[in-house]
């Protein structure tokens, strides 16, 4: 199995980067962000407890996040060509979640993609997005507090998987294409 995990800021790419790596290569697409959203619009318990977190702009409890992520991997790690994991981990005992639950079906984390970009470029991006996606946390108070989540809380997990070897950078700015194609090579390198 391969399992690629994508890092990032908020707006720095995951989502739509995903989309093309998971096509691309085959990989299921398991984005936290997008199941969060759809436990809120269907209004389930975790939806319900979620839609605070997401629209202050915070991260939603670990225990919660890591259950929600063993139930949709449930019956499928060993049995796919792989993953690609967007938003997820977060924070270092979500990474010490993944790495128990791979580890139970003899996986490994294969590559985990570096995508960086300038705060101003991902401030403007989110803000574009805003206009239109009708997301509670598109707006300037949520965007400035989801960069300073990711700076306390994220950020610390390069250090984790430097330290493990599988941290490969990826320059965020530019075409989506001329991105696409720096993260394809990265992940030819590891196939
Ligand atoms: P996510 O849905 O993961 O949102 P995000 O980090 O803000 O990134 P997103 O995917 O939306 O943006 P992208 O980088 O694709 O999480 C939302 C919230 O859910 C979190 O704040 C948290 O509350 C909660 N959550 C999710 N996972 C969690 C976890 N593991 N633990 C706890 N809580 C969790 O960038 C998007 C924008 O940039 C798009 O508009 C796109 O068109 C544009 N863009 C992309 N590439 C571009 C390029 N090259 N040039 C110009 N624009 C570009």
């Amino acid at each position: 199995m391969i399992n690629v995990l994508i890092f990032g800021a908020p707006g720095s790419g995951k989502g739509t980067q995903s989309a093309r790596i998971a096509q691309t290569f085959g990989l299921e697409h398991i984005s936290t962000g997008d199941i969060l959203r759809k436990e809120i619009a269907d209004q389930t318990s975790l939806g319900i407890l979620a839609q605070d977190y997401i629209k202050e702009g915070h991260l939603v409890p670990d225990e919660d996040v890591v259950a929600m992520l063993e139930h949709h991997l449930e019956g499928k790690l060993g049995k796919v060509k792989g993953f690609i994991f967007d938003g997820f981990p977060r924070t270092i005992p979500q990474a010490d979640a993944l790495k128990r639950m791979l580890a139970r079906h003899d996986c490994e984390v294969s590559i985990v993609l570096d995508l960086n970009v300038p705060e101003d470029e991902l401030i403007r991006r989110l803000l574009e997005r805003g206009k239109i996606s009708g997301r509670s946390d598109d707006n300037l108070e949520a965007i400035k507090s989801r960069l300073v989540v990711y700076n306390n809380q994220t950020f610390p997990l390069k250090e984790y998987f430097r330290k493990e070897g599988t941290l490969t950078p990826i320059n965020g700015l530019g075409e989506m294409d001329d991105i696409f194609a720096s993260i394809s090579e990265a992940i030819d390198s590891v196939l």
